[in-house]
């Protein structure tokens, strides 16, 4: 390992500092208006822009959702979630491998922020460092899809940790992978002393959202109760 010597050391606590800061003003904008901030993240492809078209449609208007995309580079995944009708913004960020508060603060000023009940925030695909920088949001969701291994909760304890909720996805292909083992994998997120919800979903079977739409609704009461 390459020695981290004191001048970078300083550095990287000021960059989080200052995310820090401005991950605060942007609760302050949700809390004013009553909006609940989920920060969604994964490695590339585990599902979660799927997990989301298929969220729209299972939540039906019952609440309003609105969803910042972050990716390296394309608007292809703003626009899915546009075209199932709900307002997406996309956050192109280059170099940078994950979402960080000033990006989401300018999304934040391109919203109607009084037409909105969940901001879905997807981070870039990335099991590492997207956990390390608050965005404001009031909850971190963690997809691990079955394809990935149920051994990647251990390997990439920072997210895992962090996560308030934790997803198995794709569990449709259950069926076929015979090596991924949800007991294992669950062990591996309790190993990390994190007693989070663990749901199971498939984007190709929408009658396993339920419980994770059921989540979603407990926390947005749960916002709402905390505002009074
Ligand atoms: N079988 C199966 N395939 C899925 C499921 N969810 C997503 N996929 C497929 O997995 C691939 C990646 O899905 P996305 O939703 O784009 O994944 P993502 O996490 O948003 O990807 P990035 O934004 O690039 O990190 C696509 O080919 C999807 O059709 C699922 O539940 N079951
Ligand atoms: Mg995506
Ligand atoms: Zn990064
Ligand atoms: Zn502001």
């Amino acid at each position: 390992m390459r020695p981290v010597d004191a001048k970078s050391i300083h550095i990287l606590t000021g960059i989080l500092g200052a995310n820090d800061r401005q991950a605060e003003h942007n609760r302050e904008h949700l809390g004013r208006h009553g909006i609940l901030a989920i920060n969604l993240m994964s490695s590339p492809g585990s599902g979660k822009t799927s997990l989301l078209e298929q969220t729209i449609d299972a939540v039906g208007g019952r609440f309003r959702i609105a969803v910042i995309e972050g990716d390296l580079e394309t608007e292809n995944d703003a626009e899915r979630i546009r075209a199932k009708g709900v307002p997406a913004v996309q956050i192109t960020t280059g170099q940078t491998c994950h979402l960080d508060a000033v990006m989401v603060h300018d999304a934040l000023h391109t919203l109607n922020l009084d037409a909105i009940d969940v901001l879905l925030i997807e981070n870039v695909g990335n099991l590492v460092c997207p956990a390390s920088f608050d965005l404001g949001q009031h909850a971190n969701v963690a997809l691990l899809s079955v394809t990935e291994g149920d051994d990647k909760p251990a390997k990439y304890p920072t997210m895992f940790r962090a996560a308030d909720l934790v997803v198995f996805s794709k569990i449709d292909l259950l069926d076929v992978l015979d090596d991924f083992s949800p007991a294992k994998a669950e062990g591996h997120v309790r190993a990390l002393a994190n007693p989070a919800e663990i749901l199971r979903t498939s984007a190709r079977r929408p009658e396993t959202l339920a419980p994770w739409i059921a989540w979603l609704e407990r926390r947005l009461v749960d916002r709402r109760a905390a505002r009074r």
